[in-house]
């Protein structure tokens, strides 16, 4: 058994890896080892130079750092770093967002028009901004504005987590001192709570944590919502997942990232580049994506997914990816390493993030199109160059459906019900027929065997009759393994399930049922999965803490999945964890977010690396959850 994946696309890949004596993420995790055991448990501190500062956690050696900070406040405080991280990195792409949507405006970025002006028109109407005889590009600025406010300081709590939640839950976050009122703000203040001498209390810098959690919630749903109305909300699409979409006969173009400025952009200017590419003997222009801006595109225009994760270096070593073109997050520096051994041609876009050994082609709105078709022409050379040569492709690909927007799930569950389209919904969860809904949430992280947990507990919870929702990295699992189409419906759904996803299927005039597991989109998009909850919680008349759903990062490894843990815990979910986060240095940290913080946003983590205890686990948190509502 390849204890690496289970993905056999990135088996394959990883023994030609191994042939050809090329490094990859696995073999650097190799070389880390043994890795750093106080780092492990979140005991080491840097924040000042009178460190490096270890606490030994078997009491023999110190107890305390030299400023005197011991295990609790370290370890808060990293955690709190750790998930400030994540708000500002999926922030700071909703803020790029904003600025282009108002660039747009103003008249300045031409190649970004609002695309679905019924999305502009709701989001500005939730936000109280009044549309009527007001032209769009003027409700464009008015919620570009209200957007960019969110960031530094409001005298409420910040709009895009409080218009979007139930009422309760803002009042909860009020009571309880954590519903802040500013991204940025929120995110200075705990840099500067967690540096020495400000706050040593491990709870206080929990709660605070919380605070930016739910700053990171609000940086989630404007990525979302501006995405949408700049790029269009997405509807069901039916496309292709893993290695095998790529095609030696056309120009590859891996999009990777996070941010569908870039990404959705080259979509559209691949088509006027297909002569270019026919020109040089190409059949056509193949894009393909990795990560989360590969899901951008895949949900709103259906451009397969090459692979996810850590397996993105794979995709080089075929021989045939003409251009890897990135924005940011995500991205290995490691990829130009291997660029360097084919023809492929690394292209980075944006100022913030560059990478030794690629091309630099810097994307601003103004321009965006013609750099676009710089950087195409760019992968043409490479297709041009590469003729002769020898690649290799794994044939691995399955069957997927994704574009699961909520207005689309809202959509598709209309066809059973004009008036009340979350009615069958609801009815199903209460006659049993759904139990509940998991959300798998989060990475793949090479210290696990990729994909594994996804699959083991996606199984387990499907025929136990939960829902299931994606996003990110898990949705990439669960579509490269064949959870993403009707068929796998039929294999792994339990009989209550599988009726009623039959039923919408049909509704819906699709040839078979809905996938188990329902792709929202990228990492932002867990707020396409918050949305569902609330206009469940709001139609019951309850908040989210009650709903018998749960969350799920089986195998993640960013700050940014920090981040989004904290703010399924702030909202109330019971939230998994499938690796151990750097926190067992300190029981009070531990106990805290295992069961104390239940009492605070009835939400809480469990941690199990086990999958199929973790499923287990989360059944029985979707069953009391059920039985508190008489269920
Ligand atoms: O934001 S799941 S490895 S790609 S962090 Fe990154 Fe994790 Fe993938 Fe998207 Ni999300």
């Amino acid at each position: 058994m390849d204890t690496r994946s289970v993905d056999l696309a990135v088996q394959e890949m990883l023994e030609v890896a191994f042939q050809n004596k090329i490094e990859t993420a696995w073999d650097r995790l190799n070389s880390q080892q043994p890795q750093c055991g106080f780092g492990e448990l979140g005991l080491c501190c840097r924040n000042c130079t009178q460190g490096p500062c270890r606490i030994d956690p078997f009491g023999d050696g110190p107890r305390k750092g030299v400023c005197g900070a011991d295990a609790d406040t370290l370890v808060a405080r990293n955690l709190a770093r750790s998930i400030v991280a994540g708000t500002a990195s999926h922030s700071g792409h909703s803020k790029h967002l904003a600025h282009v949507l108002k660039k747009w405006a103003d008249g300045k970025a031409p190649d970004y028009p609002v695309k679905d002006e019924r999305k502009l028109l709701a989001v500005a109407q939730r936000h109280g901004i009044e549309v009527e005889g007001k032209e769009i590009k003027t409700i464009a600025r008015l919620v570009a504005e209200v957007a960019l406010e969110d960031f530094s300081e409001r005298e409420t709590p910040i709009a895009f987590a409080n218009r979007t939640v139930t009422k309760s839950r803002a009042e909860l976050w009020n009571k309880f001192g954590i519903n802040p009122i500013g991204i940025d703000s929120i995110i200075a203040e705990m840099m500067h709570r967690t540096t020495l001498g400000v706050d040593a209390d491990a709870n206080n810098l929990l709660l605070g944590s919380i605070a930016a959690g739910i700053a990171d919630y609000a940086g989630c749903h404007m990525g979302t919502d501006l995405s949408d109305i700049l790029f269009g909300t997405p509807t069901p699409v039916f496309s292709e997942m893993n290695m095998g979409v790529l095609d030696p006969k056309q120009v590859n173009v891996a999009l990777h990232g996070h941010n569908p400025v870039l990404s959705d952009l080259l979509v559209q200017v691949s088509r006027e580049m297909r002569e270019e590419a026919k020109m040089a003997g190409a059949t056509g222009i193949n894009l393909v994506g990795i990560c989360c801006t590969g899901s951008e595109v895949l949900m709103r225009h259906g451009v397969p997914s090459c692979t996810h994760s850590v397996s993105q270096e794979l995709p080089i070593l075929t021989g045939i990816l003409d251009a890897m073109v990135v924005d940011y997050q995500c991205v290995y520096p490691s990829i130009t390493t291997l660029a360097g051994c084919y023809s492929t041609k690394v292209i980075t876009t944006m100022s913030m993030a560059k990478i030794p050994g690629a091309i630099h082609i810097e994307i601003h709105e103004e321009d965006a199109w013609e750099k676009g078709k710089e950087i195409l022409r760019l992968a043409i050379a490479a297709f041009k160059e590469r003729a002769g040569r020898s690649f290799h492709v794994p044939q691995c690909k399955e069957k997927v459906i994704a574009g699961f927007s909520t207005e689309a799930i809202v959509a598709a569950l209309a066809k059973l019900n004009q008036e009340e389209p979350l009615q069958p919904l609801i009815d199903n969860i209460v006659n049993g027929n759904i139990q509940g809904i998991c959300l798998f949430a989060g990475c793949n992280n090479v210290k696990v065997r990729q994909d594994e947990n996804y699959i083991i507990m996606a199984k387990e919870l499907a025929k136990r009759n939960v829902l299931l929702l994606a996003t990110g990295c898990g949705a990439g699992s669960l579509g490269r393994l064949g959870f993403m189409n009707g068929e796998a419906t039929k294999a792994y759904a339990g009989e209550g399930m599988k009726a009623v996803l039959s039923a919408i299927g049909e509704a819906n005039g699709l040839e078979g049922p809905l996938p188990p597991v329902l792709h929202l989109g990228s990492c932002v998009d867990n707020s396409r999965a918050v949305d569902i909850a609330v206009a469940i919680a709001e139609k019951l008349g309850v908040d989210t803490d009650m709903l018998p759903v749960v969350a799920s990062a089986p195998e993640y490894k960013t700050e940014k999945a920090f981040s989004i843990g904290t703010y399924a815990v702030a909202l109330g979910f019971p939230t998994h964890l499938g690796m151990v986060p750097p926190v067992v240095g300190s029981k009070q940290v531990v106990k805290t977010l295992t069961k104390d913080i239940r009492g605070i946003t009835g939400g809480y983590l469990i941690v199990e690396t086990n999958p199929l205890e973790a499923a287990k686990k989360l059944f029985l948190a979707i069953q009391e959850r059920r039985a508190d509502l008489g269920l």
